[in-house]
């Protein structure tokens, strides 16, 4: 294996540490694990149940059948669909977490938390065609709280989930209407996904993959609500100019890394943090306390609140290699097992903080939003006490960080647009796009793996396509990615945007006060935040009259890894938006589950996944799909 770890330059300064130390990294265990399993790669795997495992040779001079009889179609459709299960849980459970949450404040029970974003509450009643007229906010709240709620509690099947009735276009609804792939309720949608796939049930690979499609837009929803009751609590991102890589790490601060997803630790972690900064200095960190993200959740207070961020997935283990972050407070998802044992290495409290998500070796602080603000305080405490363990001497902070202008949500598109046209906002986008000067658009999105260079494809792909005058939209680890390597500034839509998209860029920025053009990338937050994405495109859609398969939209995930991944992209296919993929996917074992993913979704859905492993080639098709589609409008 000679690929390069990654492209990211502090984590090239890090690993000879990381080695010197006797540090095993991400890279080292995956080196460790090769060969991987090819039967695994295939998804021709099956451990379902306790006669097995078994598996189905792929050249077909072994088995072609499991010992209860499933073949290669059946065991790849079931194991994908749960891994979409199991994505839509998580960003389902989060979601969940969220709404509780706004309920909680809506009746007063959460003194901690409070609701930032008056106007987004209204406009969120407003869309899920709930009254305000003359209701007090707490009112409000508590509507749009128990509304969300019923998408996790709705048992009639034939009423789909309110969110995603009140965020898609009407043909998209009557099109997956149509396939019976409306999810009524989040959770019955993942408790059906895994039913069907016990032994000796669902063996249908077409039926499966429907089941799985239905379990993706519960996933769509789940994140849907996730993000914009976030943004209710804590605020609606608007653009800020801050800072990525490990270089945000102080040498003179307690550094305190967030990192997972779910906002509602890490607001009163910032929080708390302002109010803790003089007891830092006493402890001897003159420049007080320095919060950084990791992660997802370093997107969230990114692009609400410019917090900078320390790095994204595959390199969370460098951040710790510095031996300067005092520590690192985690929730859900996305954590390395492994950060407990690094931390252990230095100085750094590794503290998890939600019940179901500990990590052995781990300081584990149990976080309830009814007693968030005292958690928080013992958190930031720890850290300032391991600050004071820290040794000065082990402290290597690689001095690369990148400007990153973030926090484009919808609200913050729509209203730099609005500074070119009050009346009619998306007339300048839909007129770019119209006219040629905007190609179309991409949205990057997905984590980081080690089966490709880190950062190396996203950076790739979006230079060529900038080049080619795509309009570039990010979330997740994807917006690490760009935030690190510098293309969330003016200067890279100077340098890399082709001409037509950066006269567009520059007019927008311009006009809405940024004293030159948008980034080349827009950062609208963490993977929750996908749903922006579809946001901005739906209202396009529908003010053109024309359904989201026939826009010149794409998504890309060029290092996809995680089962929410998984559940994603299957939305994004089923929204009707060509997908590309960087990394494998675990179905190839199966022609017919490929076939449907890649051939027969094009059909019933009019989205489709491709997967391309070569970043430039993938652009390639990105802009020939986008061309296609251009066509078919007629512009
Ligand atoms: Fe996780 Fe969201 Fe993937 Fe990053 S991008 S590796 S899922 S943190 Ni969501």
């Amino acid at each position: 294996m000679t690929m390069n770890h990654s492209i990211d330059p502090a984590v090239a300064a890090l690993l000879p540490l990381a080695k010197k130390e006797g540090i095993a990294t991400v890279w080292d265990r995956y080196k460790a694990m090769q060969p991987q399993c090819g039967f695994g790669q295939l998804g021709v795997c099956c451990r379902i149940c306790w006669k097995g495992p078994c598996r189905i040779d792929p050249f077909g001079d072994g088995p072609q059948r499991g010992i209860c009889g499933a073949d290669a179609d059946t065991i790849v459709a079931r194991n994908v669909i749960r891994m979409i299960a199991s994505g839509a849980a998580s960003h389902s459970e989060h979601g969940r977490h969220v709404a509780l949450a706004l309920l909680g404040v809506a009746e007063g029970k959460l003194p901690d938390y409070r609701i930032r974003d008056e106007e987004k509450l209204r406009a969120v009643a407003a869309k899920l065609g709930l009254e305000t007229d003359g209701k007090e906010i707490p009112a409000i709240a508590r509507e749009v709280a128990l509304a969300t709620l019923g998408d996790f509690q709705n048992q009639d099947h034939d009423t789909p989930c309110t969110w995603l009735a009140s965020t898609l276009t009407e043909k998209r609804l009557e099109r997956l209407a149509g396939l019976h792939a409306l999810p009524h309720n989040i959770d019955a949608v993942v408790t059906q996904i895994l039913a069907r796939t016990h032994v000796g049930c669902d063996a249908d690979p077409a039926n499966l993959i429907l089941g799985g499609v239905k379990g993706a837009l519960a996933d769509y929803d789940g994140m849907c609500l996730a993000t914009e009751l976030s943004d209710v609590l804590f605020g609606t991102p608007r653009p800020a100019v801050t800072a990525a890589n490990l270089g945000v790490l102080k040498e003179d601060a307690v550094n305190i890394a967030v990192h997972g997803h779910n906002p509602l630790l890490s607001e009163v972690v910032c929080d708390l943090a302002l109010l803790m900064d003089d007891e830092a200095r006493r402890a001897g960190a003159a420049g007080g306390i320095n919060i950084v993200g990791i992660c997802c959740t370093g997107n969230e207070v990114m692009v609400r609140h410019g917090i900078p961020l320390a790095t994204n997935y595959l390199s969370q283990e460098m951040a710790l290699v510095t031996g300067a972050v005092d520590a690192m407070v985690v929730d859900v998802q996305c954590i390395m097992p492994s950060v407990s044992e690094i931390g252990a290495c230095f100085h750094t409290e590794i503290i998890t903080t939600m019940d179901d998500n500990r990590i052995p070796g781990a300081t584990h602080v149990r976080f309830r939003e009814t007693t968030a603000a005292e958690n928080a305080r013992e958190i930031v405490s720890l850290a300032i006490a391991a600050f004071r363990r820290r040794n000065p001497q082990r402290v290597v902070i690689p001095d690369f960080r990148q400007t990153a202008v973030v926090g484009f949500g919808t609200e913050a598109i729509v209203g730099a647009l609005a500074a070119l046209n009050a009346d009619d906002p998306l007339k300048p986008l839909i007129d770019s796009i119209a006219n040629g000067s905007i190609r179309g658009i991409a949205l990057f999105a997905g984590c980081n793996n080690t089966r490709t260079t880190q950062d190396s494809s996203f950076v790739t792909m979006a230079k060529k396509l900038a080049r080619n005058n795509v309009l570039l939209l990010a979330t997740g680890c994807g917006a690490g990615s760009f935030a690190k390597h510098g293309l969330m500034t003016q200067e890279a839509t100077e340098e890399h945007a082709g001409d037509s998209l950066k006269g567009v860029l520059t007019a927008v920025g311009t006009a809405a006060g940024l004293g030159g053009p948008l980034p080349l990338v827009l950062h609208m937050g963490s993977c929750v935040d996908n749903s922006r994405a579809v946001e901005v495109a739906v209202a396009v859609a529908n003010r053109l009259g024309v359904d989201l398969d026939q826009l010149p939209l794409v998504a890309s995930a060029p290092e996809a890894m995680s089962e929410k991944a998984v559940a994603i992209g299957t939305w994004s296919v089923a929204l009707g938006i060509p997908t590309h993929l960087g990394t494998m996917p675990q179905v190839t074992g199966s022609p017919a589950v490929t076939e449907l993913l890649t051939e027969t979704a094009k059909d019933l859905l009019g989205g489709y996944f491709m997967v391309e492993l070569d970043p430039d080639k993938a652009a390639d098709r990105l802009l020939a799909v986008i061309d296609e589609r251009r066509q078919g409008l007629g512009i």
